[in-house]
């Protein structure tokens, strides 16, 4: 049985963005492993990363984390991406490097640092300016290890007022996305540590600020599909970095450690007109691969929320909402789990070939002998990685 014209044409409209940060090596505070053939540069990171479009037609462009991927020239970076068939895309700022921050960014008390923090931004801007960006990707390390530590107060006013400076000089067709995270690096508090917080600094900003929602960045068994309804429904979702987790910010391939999760998601998702055409919530992933390959890592990746989208469409919203309004609470948790426990791949097969896309996109690459090619090719040299 093929999918239903609407399915079909609806997963047309899925674009995943790829972190190029999962293309080099990172791993924990334990090892990195590194792997043969890992990218050198930024240009290697996005001619790995467009395999991953090339054999699953999933993921159109690239997200580049400043200053990791920093070039002399982003229109050459631009014109390589082009080539490669994929799009530069959200720019990722980084003040959780430097020595200057080790007590906060944005929320710093120091007014040198909060200076050098916002600067970094302004020019992560300009940068957009000149890749074509959409989205600033804001996530920062601020917080407290210990009650007393500092006022926390303090550190929201002037986050806010930094935040202001920072969305003041964004472009008309320019977003702000501020990421939020429980804990880590900070484990009293996180100055942005839940999506209220977020929503609060965001909503107070303007219409082009939001919020990004890491699937790795709540507490245990928090239900995260609510937040994704809510923040749909204030209008507010920017966009989610996907990701899976088995206890902490993982950065694990998505949908890998619980795809019922991933698909009650995609269900609001699509209930609350975030997906595709309906809004503009962007799909990125945000991912670290440390024992596993990581091209492959990352097709699996954006296969699993393919998957898990195709099931999401398939539930019959009519008849769910007639259980719903019955208050027949059987038939409504039957009838998603009936779409759930549908197994998509062999029409998702199909649907691939007749876009002249391989079936198995993890088969086809391996075939490939592109990860054998960069091992040969890419001798010496430093391998990007976290912090390169
Ligand atoms: C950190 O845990 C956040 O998820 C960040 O979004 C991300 O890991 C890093 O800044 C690269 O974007
Ligand atoms: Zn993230
Ligand atoms: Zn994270």
């Amino acid at each position: 049985m093929a999918f239903s014209s609407h399915v079909a044409s609806r997963l047309e409209e899925q674009a995943i963005e790829l972190p190029s940060w999962a293309f080099g090596n990172s791993g924990t505070r334990f090892r990195v492993f590194g792997t043969p053939g890992t990218p050198r540069d930024p240009f290697e990171k996005i001619s790995d990363a467009a395999q991953v479009h090339k054999f699953t037609g999933l993921s159109p462009s690239v997200a580049l984390h400043i200053p990791w991927d920093k070039v002399d020239d982003y229109a050459v970076l631009r014109r390589h991406a082009e080539d490669e068939g994929v799009a530069l895309g959200t720019i990722n700022s980084n003040t959780f490097q430097d020595e200057d921050y080790k007590l906060g960014s944005l929320a710093h008390r120091d007014d040198r640092i909060r200076r050098k923090a916002i600067d970094h931004h302004l020019e992560c801007i300009d940068i957009m300016d000149a890749t074509g960006s959409r989205d600033l990707k804001i996530w920062l390390a601020d917080g407290t290890n210990y009650a007393g530590q500092d006022d926390m107060r303090g550190r929201q006013d002037r986050m806010a007022e930094a935040l202001q400076e920072i969305y003041d000089r964004i472009g008309e067709h320019q977003r702000l996305v501020l990421e939020y995270k429980i804990f880590e690096p900070a484990f009293y508090h996180m100055d942005v540590p839940d999506w209220g917080t977020s929503y609060a600094q965001v909503a107070a900003l303007g219409d082009r600020a939001t919020v990004c929602l890491d699937t790795g960045h709540h507490a245990p068994s928090t239900n995260i599909e609510f937040i994704v309804m809510q923040l749909l429904r204030l209008g507010k979702l920017g966009s989610f970095d996907f990701n899976s987790r088995n206890y902490a910010d993982d950065d694990l391939i998505v949908g890998a450690a619980d795809p019922f999760q991933l698909f009650r998601i995609l269900v609001e998702v699509l209930r609350g007109g975030g997906y595709g055409k309906d809004g503009d919530t962007a799909f990125m992933l945000d991912q670290c691969h440390n024992i596993e390959d990581k091209i492959p890592g990352q097709i699996r990746s954006v296969l699993n929320v393919q998957e898990m989208t195709a099931r999401a469409l398939l539930v019959d919203r009519e008849a769910l909402t007639a259980a719903q309004v019955e208050g027949d609470v059987l038939k409504a948790n039957g009838i998603l789990m009936d779409a759930f426990y549908t197994d998509v791949r062999p029409d998702l097969a199909a649907w691939r070939e007749e876009r002249g896309l391989p079936a198995d996109p993890m088969k086809a690459f391996a075939d490939s002998g592109y990860l054998a090619q960069i091992a040969a090719d890419r001798v010496g040299g430093v391998q990007a990685g976290w912090g390169a």
